[in-house]
């Protein structure tokens, strides 16, 4: 399955400061093998589209039960910058970090007998506030214990990385 693009900056629940995030392939990655592609540069655009349903190339989260995205700019896949897009391959013990604004996407495995396994590990830098807005599913929604608008770091929900 193809990853569509998106940033992943519309998906978190945090807001102010910024975060990285790193991509642990467990398999040997390569173009057939669902390789990770971004736009260069993309995270200094100082836009946010309006995040992918992951069901559909081009489809946009429904917008129901509250969510509601109208703030958020339409990705139009047409006009990303061809020149600008740099897929790279990838092995167990190399790791992909990218800023969350960065626009990517993976693309897809084709072959019939490898599998692709991957872990995405997400840092947060000092700052950053939790933001319980209505978004697209983040599993730690119904279990966090942070005030609206706290910084991270004051949770121990959070290791901190770098002191
Ligand atoms: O592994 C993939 O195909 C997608 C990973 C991703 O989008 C991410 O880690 O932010």
């Amino acid at each position: 399955m193809k990853t569509p693009w998106h940033q992943d900056k519309p998906y978190f629940l945090v807001d102010d400061g910024e975060m990285a995030v790193a991509w642990v392939p467990v398999d040997v990655v390569h173009k057939e093998v669902s390789a990770m592609g971004y736009v260069r540069g993309s995270h200094l655009w100082g836009k946010s589209f309006k995040p992918s349903d992951f069901k559909t190339e081009s489809g946009t989260f429904p917008e129901v039960g509250g969510i509601d995205h109208s703030d958020l700019e339409q990705l139009d896949l047409d006009r990303l910058p061809q020149a600008k897009i740099v897929y790279f391959d990838a092995e167990p013990g190399d790791v992909i970090v990218h800023h969350w604004a960065t626009l990517h996407c993976s693309t897809g495995n084709t072959s019939s007998d490898r599998i692709r396994r991957a872990a995405s590990v997400r840092f947060a830098c000092d700052g950053c506030r939790y933001l319980p807005r209505r978004s697209p599913p983040e599993p730690f929604r119904n279990t966090i214990d942070i005030a609206p608008g706290a910084k991270l770091e004051s949770s121990e929900r959070w290791t901190q990385a770098w002191p």
